[in-house]
């Protein structure tokens, strides 16, 4: 295994008993830095994730892990006397040797353990209509868990995440400065864009009718958030909880469009491959709804489908405002990648669109309407 100098020390903060054989680079998510660890132990190997937080992203910390605690305490609550058939974990938090739950690095960074939950795993594009429907169930499961967990209770670990209106103001803002001269190149989805602003009025046109309720939301549902069992193929556990906080369901719904009903990756460069698929779209739903129903309102569950042009949309937009300013908030591997991903969100927002009534149709049937 290789992994930098100081994951040794990182290791070594962790109340984990035995010895440690070494880390390495883990996952595919973009804002936190994420490494496997192996221990022997008296129960025998043991993995472990070092993860250290974006504090750039994640500017109040401690707030941040109050969150983590009270969530996953609640979720094992629920895991515990649920009784119900087949596996289904929740995320937990290994101390530090002084009982923290995080680590301040000579560095100055902050790392945090989980415990490896083994024999499954993700997908960052959804392969087959099956696993697309488990990821649903899984976030659907969580947010059912959640369903009587007071949301006042949680801090906005990142504010305004999923306000369209302050992310189309920052939009503008940085096409007004150019700082990196790249605006000239993004014109068209720059138009694409300006042409879409009213799904922020589509939105608060639904919360002022009512019944769109705060609850407590995951906020960042990618279908590479949940853990797929390697020999059921059933969701096993949800993870990356920091985006847990105050939100509609109809964002959790969204990511989930916007992540597993289109086969193409998020960063695609051939826009023809880019589209919503009946198929996959149609499991998502009967996933997610099969998991909502009981407690969701009409109003949620009759605007769902704006969830995903909405969510589609937003991340979109950061993808391109991002590529504007530089590429300093999503990592990036080659040129240009931001562009793409930005140009991938919205040529699946114009399939969504395109394919609206069909869409309904599938969401309708499956919510009974
Ligand atoms: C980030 O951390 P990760 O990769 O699960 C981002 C999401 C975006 C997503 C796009 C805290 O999620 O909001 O939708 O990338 N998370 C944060 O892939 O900004
Ligand atoms: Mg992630």
């Amino acid at each position: 295994m290789s992994e930098p100098p100081e994951l040794a020390a990182v290791a070594a903060a962790f109340a984990i008993e035995g010895t440690w054989l070494g880390a390495e680079r883990y996952g595919s998510g973009h804002i936190n830095r994420t490494y496997v660890s192996e221990f022997e132990t008296p129960q025998g190997r043991r993995r472990y994730l070092h993860q250290a937080i974006n504090r750039d992203v994640f500017r109040d910390v401690p707030g941040l892990m109050r969150n983590i605690e009270r969530v996953t305490g609640h979720l094992r609550e629920r895991a515990d006397r649920g009784g119900l058939a087949g596996r289904w974990e929740v995320l937990e938090l290994v101390p530090t040797r002084s009982g923290a739950f995080v680590h301040r690095a000579a560095d100055g960074r902050s790392w945090r353990t989980f415990a490896c939950i083994e024999g499954a795993r993700t997908y960052d594009v959804a392969p087959t209509p099956d696993i697309a429907r488990e990821a649903a169930r899984g976030f659907g499961r969580f947010a059912r868990d959640l369903a009587d967990f007071d949301p006042s209770r949680l801090v906005e670990s990142i504010p305004r995440f999923h306000d369209l209106d302050g992310r189309l103001a920052r939009l503008r803002g940085v096409t007004f400065e150019d700082p990196v001269g790249r605006v000239a190149i993004a014109e068209a989805e720059l138009e694409s864009v300006w042409a879409r602003v009213g799904l922020a009025d589509d939105l608060r046109d639904v919360r002022a009718g009512g019944g769109l309720p705060v609850r407590v939301t995951h906020n960042d549902t990618k279908v590479n958030n949940v853990l797929i069992d390697d020999d059921t193929g059933r969701a096993v556990a949800v993870v990356d909880l920091d985006t847990v906080m105050p939100g509609t369901l109809l964002f959790d719904f969204g990511d989930l469009v916007r992540t597993a009903t289109c086969p193409a990756p998020e960063d695609e460069t051939d826009p023809s491959r880019v589209f919503v698929d009946f198929e996959l779209f149609e499991a998502v739903t009967e996933g997610y709804v099969g998991e909502i129903a009981s407690f969701a309102t009409s109003t949620e569950l009759e605007s769902l489908l704006l969830g995903g042009q909405f969510i589609t949309f937003i991340i979109g937009v950061r993808f391109l405002t991002d590529y504007l300013e530089g590429d300093a908030y999503f990592p990036t591997s080659r040129p240009d990648q931001n562009l793409d991903r930005a140009r991938t969100q919205l040529a699946l927002l114009r399939s969504l669109e395109r394919y609206e009534p069909e869409l309904r149709a599938i969401v309708d049937r499956h919510r009974g309407g």
